[in-house]
């Protein structure tokens, strides 16, 4: 075989990813509970003067509206004790509901408490809360990246959050309900690619149709997200676009396509990705790096957060 999804993971090696996100969460991780609740709520705050969240239905939360609710009737105290146990990870009831939603139930949950904080339903971040001296400077680094990334820091600081699942047992994924494929189709145009496999790619996930999206992959393909491991195989991947894409908007701009070897093909696009939950507030730039086997299926993609609007430029190998 001429690659393995190890050897495919280092197609187009120059492509310079945003390491300051997974940095600035490693550092952000190792606050203390409360300084973790008061520096996002201070981002939050902040970034609320820059970017807006877009649809309130971003987010479908029927499936966690009991959490929510729990929360909502307690006391002020024990509303506090229960998202410090949420940034600890603490053994506790709401801890163990979180842990098990998909990363879109997570975030519409800070959502609604984020509102409720600002309502006074929840208890707020103590008025004049001191951060601690490394709680400033994580804050001062996320002040300093490009709205795509600060973004993707607050995503990925409360998908941290919650029991850690490892130590569950048994448990079900609890996600949104489905949504059916949109009726308008989209029709991305690519400077630079006509492949109709990357096309249909785009296009596919612009319509939220994963049935036929997952039929441009082969069996074993693989699907790396940013800063994540690579998902293996259809079916896993299938449950992550089910999970975790829904209503995403892709804009590629422009690429790049050769061959490489075992007659597979390999294709780097680079361009814009639009969350629900920002709309065309927030534009993060993109890269998808394509490994195509000799059949035109995808063997390998890799979706990577760039470091800078420059590197949507680059097309070094
Ligand atoms: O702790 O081609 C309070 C793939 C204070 C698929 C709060 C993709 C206390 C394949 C304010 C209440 C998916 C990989 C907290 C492409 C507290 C593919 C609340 C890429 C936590 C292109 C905080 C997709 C709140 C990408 C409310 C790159 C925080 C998608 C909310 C990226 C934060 C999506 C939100 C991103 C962040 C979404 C809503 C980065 C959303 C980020």
């Amino acid at each position: 075989m001429a690659f393995t999804i190890d050897s495919a993971r280092g197609i187009f090696p120059n492509t310079l990813a945003a390491d300051a996100v997974p940095a600035t969460v490693a550092r952000f991780v190792q606050l203390k509970a409360e300084d973790q609740l008061a520096l996002i709520w201070f981002a939050y705050l902040e970034m609320g003067k820059t970017i807006t969240m877009a649809a309130p239905g971003a987010a479908n939360m029927q499936f966690a509206e009991n959490t929510l609710n729990e929360i909502r009737s307690m006391t002020p105290l024990q509303q506090s004790q229960a998202m410090c146990e949420l940034a600890n990870r603490s053994d506790s009831p709401v801890s163990r509901a979180y842990a098990v939603w998909t990363p879109n139930l997570k975030l519409g949950f800070w959502h609604r408490l984020g509102e409720w904080m600002a309502q006074g339903l929840v208890a707020p971040i103590p008025e004049g809360y001191k951060l601690s001296a490394n709680a400033s400077a994580v804050l001062v680094s996320i002040q300093g990246l490009e709205p795509g990334q600060q973004i993707t820091v607050l995503r990925n600081s409360v998908l941290d959050m919650g029991f850690d699942t490892g130590k569950m047992g048994e448990f079900n994924r609890v996600s949104e309900p489905m949504e059916l494929p949109k009726a308008e189709r989209t029709q991305v145009a690519i400077e630079g690619v006509t492949n109709p496999t990357i096309l249909a790619y785009m296009n596919n996930m612009n319509d939220n149709d994963f049935d036929t999206l997952i039929t441009l992959f082969e069996p074993d393909g693989a699907l790396q997200p940013p800063f994540q491991r690579p998902i293996v195989g259809q079916d896993a991947v299938l449950k992550f676009f089910r999970e975790e894409c829904q209503n995403l908007k892709l804009i590629p701009e422009r690429g790049v396509s050769e061959e490489a070897d075992g007659g597979y093909t390999q294709i780097k696009v680079t361009g814009k990705c639009q969350t629900p939950w920002f709309g065309g507030n927030v534009g993060m730039n993109i890269a998808w790096r394509f490994l195509l086997n000799p059949d035109g299926k995808v063997f390998f993609v890799a979706i990577d957060l760039l470091a800078s609007p420059k590197e949507l430029l680059n097309f070094a190998r």
